[in-house]
């Protein structure tokens, strides 16, 4: 079977500074990213072989071909495997600013400009009850992009939806520096924003 290993983190890990600070980037790639990865394997080697021989993002696609007593294992650590490899990637010490292209044109049409789009990804990511995720997803039955917020490490795949751009607003996130400021830490988190990164994905999904 597969196994899977914790990815490189794509920059050092105070390239977040001071928006997100260097500890809180340490620990959550090398203690909590490493453990949903290292659960993952673990759920996996009690699963089938054609299981554990498709890729990780087909399986969440289609949690019914998981094996009801590792269903709920492997939507939390296979999500929160794949969540965290795409948070990496949607930040960049050199980020920030407003989507640009395809991507704006999507977010315009959807939410009616970049501001109402930030405003409500936002405040609906802010009010999210314990642990979760906001995401801005690509929805290929409408063929446009939406905003969702997913409990725990719940992937927006199970639901057919594409992630796009996504928000840990977990404790482990941002608690050493903004303790129980969630929404300052989502206010300073749009400064590395890695659009780049979103219009790839974006190009890749539609
Ligand atoms: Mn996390």
């Amino acid at each position: 079977m597969v196994k899977y290993t914790l990815p490189e983190m794509p920059y050092s890990y105070d390239a977040l500074e001071p928006h997100i600070d260097a500890r809180t980037m340490e620990i959550h790639h090398t203690k909590h990213h490493q453990t949903y990865t290292t659960k993952l394997n673990a759920a996996l080697e009690n699963c089938p072989q054609d299981v554990q021989d498709t890729d990780i993002l087909d399986i969440l696609g289609n949690l019914e071909s998981v094996p009801a007593e590792q269903r709920g294992a492997i939507n939390f650590n296979g999500g929160g495997f794949d969540n965290h490899r795409l948070f990496w990637n949607s930040m960049s010490g050199s980020g920030g600013g407003e989507a640009g292209g395809a991507v704006a044109d999507a977010i315009a049409a959807a939410f009616g400009g970049f501001s109402q789009f930030k405003e409500k990804f936002s405040a609906t990511t802010a009010v999210i009850q314990g642990s979760g995720w906001g995401w801005l997803v690509y929805n290929p039955a409408s063929k446009a992009v939406e905003y969702k917020s997913m409990p725990n490490q719940t992937s927006p795949r199970t639901e057919g939806l594409v992630p796009l751009l996504g928000c840990d607003v977990w404790e482990h996130a941002y608690y050493l520096k903004y303790q129980n400021r969630r929404p300052d830490y989502i206010s300073s988190w749009w400064n590395v924003v890695n659009w780049d990164e979103v219009e790839g994905r974006l190009a890749a999904a539609s």
